[in-house]
C-alpha cells in the first residue's frame, strides 16, 4: 500500500436470515464519521475523482459489485480493487485518487471524517504535486502511518 492509504477489515455475521457487517466510527473505522455518500449507477467508462483532500480520511467500501480505485502521491501510486463488503480502503490527506471500472452494478459507499467542503478539495494535479512535496517531506508526522 502508498503511504497514506490502508485497508480495513470488518467482521461478518452471517445467519439464517442473511448476512451483516457492523462499522463503527472511531471503532473498525479510526476516525469520526461526519457525513456518509454513495456512488452508483456509474456509466461504462466512466472516471471519477481526480482530486486530492488536504485533510478529509475517508473510508471507501463496495458493498456491491466490483470498482477499482487509483491512488497515487507524487512518490508512489497503487491500484486497489474493492469487491468485498467486508473491506473498505482507508484514504488519508494528500492522497490524490481516482475510481474506475465499476462493474456489476458497483455501489461505493464513502464514510468521511469531515462535513463536505469544496476548500478541501485540491483538483488540480499540478498543484496537488507541489502541495503533496511538502506536506509529505516537511510535515512527515501528519502521516498516519
Ligand atoms: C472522494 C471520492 C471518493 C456534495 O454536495 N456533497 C458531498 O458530500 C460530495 C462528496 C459531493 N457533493 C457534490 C459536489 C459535486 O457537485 O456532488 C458532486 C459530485 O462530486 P465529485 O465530482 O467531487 O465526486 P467524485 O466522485 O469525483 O468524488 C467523490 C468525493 O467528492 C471525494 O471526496 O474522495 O468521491
Amino acid at each position: 500500500m502508498i503511504r497514506n492509504t490502508k485497508m480495513l477489515y470488518f467482521p461478518m455475521y452471517n445467519d439464517k436470515y442473511g448476512k451483516l457487517v457492523p462499522v463503527e466510527a472511531n471503532g473498525n473505522v479510526p476516525f469520526d464519521v461526519k457525513r456518509v455518500y454513495y456512488i452508483y449507477e456509474v456509466m461504462d467508462g466512466m472516471r471519477r475523482g481526480f482530486h486530492s483532500h488536504r485533510d478529509l480520511q475517508q473510508a471507501l467500501i463496495c458493498i456491491h459489485g466490483s470498482v477499482k480505485i487509483l491512488v497515487k502521491t507524487p512518490f508512489e501510486e497503487d491500484v486497489v480493487c474493492l469487491n468485498n463488503p467486508q473491506e473498505a480502503l482507508w484514504i488519508g490527506p494528500m492522497v490524490w485518487r481516482e475510481m474506475y471500472d465499476f462493474e456489476n452494478d458497483g455501489v461505493l459507499l464513502v464514510l468521511a471524517s469531515e462535513h463536505y467542503t469544496e476548500d478541501d478539495y485540491i483538483r488540480d494535479y499540478q498543484s496537488y504535486e507541489q502541495e503533496a512535496k511538502v506536506f509529505f517531506n516537511v510535515k512527515e508526522k501528519r502521516t498516519y502511518k
